[in-house]
């Protein structure tokens, strides 16, 4: 029997109590957990609730604040870390889920077609689904890029979303991830990093179940919005960096289904608003740290100052930046945070117009051929 964790910010009480309905009803749960950052509105309203809904369940819905676990920014990483542990220490449920709690479209079905992973014997099921060729732009070009350069052997490059906060963990995998310092102490979005590289690391066997219906949550407008996930994202592939992979985890995907049309036709991201970001606010700081990039790196980003450009930022130059960002690059520091973001959404704009342009069968299959290339490659020196 499984507990669901919702780890919540912020988030819409009303979809969040729909999702905790929705998830305590199912036959396979025993208990419900929402982890909240702080006492905010939406967790008084969960709060306030909760009892109810136990009552009519007749199982617990439970709410909680996350404890501060971790060393670096206190995030979701805490929040999900709190559940692990609440999972482990305070109960003897043989299954832990973990959903975001802004999900719109999540239904009994995420929760089956996770459990039916598990019943076949799998460590860790998590849920992928269909995305827009412009969404998931940190996946791409850091993380998979990452995985790509820095572990090409191991099944790490091909975990189709490897920062998803939908998966299901059984008692086995939860110990051997909270049994792991470095996950422990990864309180900020670098979490969910973490879980996949210490599951891999740790040999647990992974399936991957499609969710035809997507996931449907709260939207983004410029890539601004996205800056700090960024840098803690790819501060965290850096912080792996060096560590050798000597188990092997087996991994199997579920073959995917026709994507909609609405998921093919969407926007990821506002490009009006994006294109500024090149450009806008340069300190002499920031301008200094192009020095120790690859020359058609450099020329690219400072001719940016003026005039957004990004037709340099391609694949190869993004591989040789990126090198230079794991040697160099110091979470913290405002101007290395700044460069790294404005190199981030060169890359991704170039992509953009490159091959998002084309069409999303297009985009989607050089986006896979491009961490093939990363993989045999690997980094330049
Ligand atoms: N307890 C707690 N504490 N929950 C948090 C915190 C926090 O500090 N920050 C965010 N959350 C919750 C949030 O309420 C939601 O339920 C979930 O975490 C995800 O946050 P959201 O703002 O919806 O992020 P987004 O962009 O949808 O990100 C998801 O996809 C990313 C990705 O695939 O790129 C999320 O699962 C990320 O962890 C993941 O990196
Ligand atoms: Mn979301």
């Amino acid at each position: 029997m499984s507990l669901v964790v919702f780890p919540f910010k912020r988030e819409d009480p009303g979809n969040l109590l729909k999702n905790v309905k929705i998830a305590s009803a199912h036959p396979r749960v025993e208990e419900v957990l929402c982890v909240g950052f702080e006492e905010d509105d939406c967790f008084r309203t969960l709060a306030a609730a909760a009892p109810k809904l136990s009552k009519e369940q007749g199982k617990p819905v439970k709410v909680m604040v996350q404890e501060r676990l971790g060393e670096l920014r206190p995030g979701k990483g805490d929040g999900m870390n709190t559940a692990l542990r609440y999972f482990l220490e305070e109960t003897d449920h043989q299954r832990l889920h973990f959903y975001d709690a802004d999900i719109v479209s999540f239904s009994e079905e995420w929760i089956t077609k996770a459990e039916e992973a598990a019943d076949q014997g799998y460590d860790v099921v998590r849920h992928y689904f269909p995305r827009a060729s412009t969404d998931a732009m940190i996946t791409w070009f850091i993380t998979r890029t990452g995985f790509a350069l820095l572990w090409p052997k191991s099944v790490l490059p091909w975990i189709e979303q490897p920062l998803g906060g939908e998966l299901l963990l059984t008692r086995e995998a939860a110990r051997g991830l909270l049994a792991d310092h470095r996950v422990r102490r990864q309180s900020d979005w670098g979490i969910d990093t973490l879980y996949t590289f210490s599951m891999v690391k740790q040999g647990f066997s992974l399936y991957e179940t499609y969710m035809g219906v997507g996931k449907l949550h709260k939207l983004y407008g410029a890539l601004t919005d996205l800056k700090t996930m960024l840098v803690e994202c790819f501060a965290a592939i850096q912080s792996l960096r060096g560590i050798e992979l000597t188990e092997l985890s087996t991994h199997q995907v579920e073959f995917p289904g026709p994507v909609p049309p609405e998921v093919k036709e969407k926007l990821g991201y506002d490009l009006e608003r994006t294109l500024p970001l090149l450009c806008r606010d340069w300190t002499p700081e920031e301008e200094d740290l192009l020095a120790l990039f690859p020359p058609e790196v450099r020329a690219g980003m400072e001719a940016c100052r003026s005039f957004p450009k990004f037709s340099f930022m391609d694949e190869e130059a993004w591989r040789g930046a990126y090198e230079v960002l794991l040697d160099n690059f110091q979470l913290g520091q405002p101007h290395w945070e700044s460069l790294l973001f404005r190199l981030w959404v060169a890359r991704t704009l170039n992509y953009t117009a490159q091959h998002a342009l084309r069409g999303y069968d297009h985009a989607l299959y050089y986006l896979h051929q491009m961490i093939w290339r990363y993989a045999r490659l690997g980094l330049r020196r």
